[in-house]
């Protein structure tokens, strides 16, 4: 099985270019179920020690089935496959540039199991992400944590579900990494036991905090994203941002085509800004960077007790 790694700001991501499981040629949708459901090996030999750690991402590149598609991708984590992946839609397209089958300028649609992406691939190297359509569903549901009491956040929809909160918590810094990662597993708890859920029952399975960027020069907003694995994000979060410009739309703080820079905890950043659509839906374009850093080939030795991952 061969994968190109890269990393979006930070962020890793790995895409099995070859050797990946048959999964048929149905929709994008079926095949991540199948994924999940019948090689789910793959995803942990990908993602899971010893080969893999927490905060990888893996996808794989498929045929399309949606019509006008150029390229087909699942995404998933360390602890399941992914609706959507922003990040990882920007590596794929920085790891097909060094695959040579896309060149600056190129704009491909790619079918994913939650709708159809386009992304560009900038002269300056950048990749710029047109989402699905994003929304905001509920507004200040308030939940309760052991430790820090009564909590108010938004849920919205970004191509994953997210559960939004400004600036309440610990502070938005590296320094503190460990304790944001225990709020939000507290939030994400907490968001369990109440029933707060997305459309048709879906978990809320991200949780986004939002607090003030460390240069306003730089970022108008700097944020930590633990995601559905239990890792946090190192980049902004494509998803997670559009979620946010979703809230951004909805409570009128931000125009159409206004720029939002969102920063990261690493405080590196994503740019972004969305069309309104009829529905009151926006669509999000995000853009950000990333860097092709390895190719791999994995090997499965039969008497490795662990060549599909620690599970
Ligand atoms: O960038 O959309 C994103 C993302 C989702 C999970 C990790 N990164």
């Amino acid at each position: 099985m061969k994968l190109i790694e890269s990393h979006t700001i930070g962020e890793p991501t790995r895409i099995i270019v070859s050797g990946g499981p048959e999964l048929g040629t149905g929709p994008l949708s079926e095949r991540s179920r199948l994924l999940r459901e019948k090689h789910d090996h793959v995803r942990r030999a990908v993602c899971l020690e010893p080969r893999g750690h927490e905060a990888v991402v893996g996808g794989l590149l498929c045929e399309p089935y949606a019509p006008d598609c150029d390229f087909g991708i699942i995404f998933f984590n360390n602890a399941t496959t992914l609706g959507m992946c922003i990040h990882g839609t920007i590596g794929l397209m920085v790891t097909l540039a060094h695959l040579g089958r896309v060149h600056p300028g190129d704009k491909c649609r790619i079918d994913t199991p939650v709708g159809v992406v386009d992304a560009t691939l900038r002269n300056d190297g950048k990749v710029t992400v047109t989402n699905v359509p994003c929304y905001r569903l509920k507004t200040h549901v308030t939940i309760e944590l052991p430790d820090w009491g009564t909590i108010r956040g938004d849920v919205a929809w970004g191509g994953n579900w997210f559960f939004l909160i400004d600036q309440q918590g610990p502070e938005i810094s590296e320094q503190n990494i460990p304790a944001l990662c225990a709020f939000s597993s507290q939030v994400c708890a907490a968001l369990k036991q109440a029933g707060i859920t997305g459309d048709d029952g879906e978990e809320v399975d991200h949780v986004e905090l939002f607090g003030p960027p460390k240069d306003p020069a730089h970022a108008d907003s700097r944020n930590f994203v633990l995601c559905s694995g239990g890792a946090y994000d190192r980049s902004p979060c494509g998803t997670g941002f559009s979620g946010k410009l979703a809230c951004l739309a909805a409570d009128g703080k931000l125009a159409p085509g206004a720029v939002w820079k969102q920063a990261s905890i690493l405080n590196q950043v994503f740019e972004g800004h969305y069309e309104k659509l009829d529905n009151g839906h926006i669509l999000p374009h995000i853009t950000g960077q990333a860097w092709v850093n390895g190719e791999t080939t994995l090997l499965f030795q039969p008497d490795d007790p662990f060549r599909f991952g620690l599970a």
